[in-house]
């Protein structure tokens, strides 16, 4: 056993996952996912190493047109299954870390990685509130009023969906709530185009779920230093 957990053979799990994806047989994926997670190989690597990559990997053939967008919008809907197969048992023993409000901005529908951050920060600790798809700003920040939720992380996985995370910005500052509520983005938009994060008014971004608890951490901190936190 490493530290990580059981020994992996991520890549030949990957490229099985990847070619029960493409044949669109969900029951082969859940019992390659269920098989590493019994095998004592930890939900976070079945996500980062195995599913990321098939996830990734068929994002690029469909990219080069060698998978159609019905092919593609099937093998997501595997990845789902398999995601929600992932999630482990929630442990806060001394009462969250705090709230998280998450959700896709307005007019975007790309769920996967949305909730594969909910998931981490769940498993962190966080209590998180799930807005799920297409969430106008309006009630990202009055979920976030009533949830008294000092972060608010928003996905977008588009050019064009990104740019409407403008209007939450635009509504927390009008709304005199800057200091109390701080806006993470992320997606991979604003990680082939780091100047967007700053372009959409964002406080901070990581570039994959991973990276997620530390920065609401960070962002929730900020939020408390500045006094405006009831
Ligand atoms: C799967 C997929 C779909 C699926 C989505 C299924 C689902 N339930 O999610 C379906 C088939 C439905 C789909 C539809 C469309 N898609 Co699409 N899709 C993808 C694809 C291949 C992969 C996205 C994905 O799930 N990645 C895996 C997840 C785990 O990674 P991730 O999303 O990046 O998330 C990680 C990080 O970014 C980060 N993160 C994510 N959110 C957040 C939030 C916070 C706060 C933080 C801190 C971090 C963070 O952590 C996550 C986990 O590690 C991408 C290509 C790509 N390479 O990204 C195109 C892509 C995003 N899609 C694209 C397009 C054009 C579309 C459609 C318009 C296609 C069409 N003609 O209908 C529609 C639009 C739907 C809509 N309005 O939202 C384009 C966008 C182009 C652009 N530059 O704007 C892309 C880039 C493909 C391309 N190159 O053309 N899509």
């Amino acid at each position: 056993m490493s530290s990580r957990g059981a020994q992996c053979d991520c890549e030949e799990l990957y490229r099985q996952l990847l070619d029960a994806m493409m044949n669109a047989d969900r029951a082969r994926a859940a019992e390659i996912i269920d098989s590493a997670l019994s095998g004592g190989i930890p939900p976070a690597r079945v996500i980062t190493d195995i599913l990321d990559p098939a996830i990734v990997r068929l994002g690029a053939m469909w990219e080069g047109e060698s998978i159609s967008l019905a092919q593609n919008f099937i093998a997501s809907k595997i990845a789902e299954d398999a995601l929600l197969r992932c999630l482990p048992e929630r442990k806060e023993p001394h009462g969250p870390k705090g709230v998280a409000v998450i959700g896709n901005i307005e007019d975007d529908f790309h769920s996967l990685g949305r909730r594969t951050v909910g998931l981490f920060l769940g498993t962190a600790g966080w209590q998180v509130v799930d807005l799920g798809n297409d969430v106008p700003a309006e009630q990202f920040l009055e979920k976030a009023l009533e949830v008294k939720a000092s972060v608010i992380g928003v996905s977008a996985m588009m050019q064009t969906t990104a740019l409407n995370i403008k209007k939450l910005r635009d509504l927390i500052d009008r709304e005199g709530q800057k200091d109390r509520i701080k806006l993470a983005v992320g997606g991979a938009v604003f990680n082939w185009r780091p100047e967007l994060v700053a372009e959409v008014g964002g406080d901070g971004t990581t570039r994959n779920a991973v990276g997620a608890d530390h920065l609401f951490t960070r962002l929730q901190k900020l939020a408390l230093a500045s006094g405006h936190v009831s």
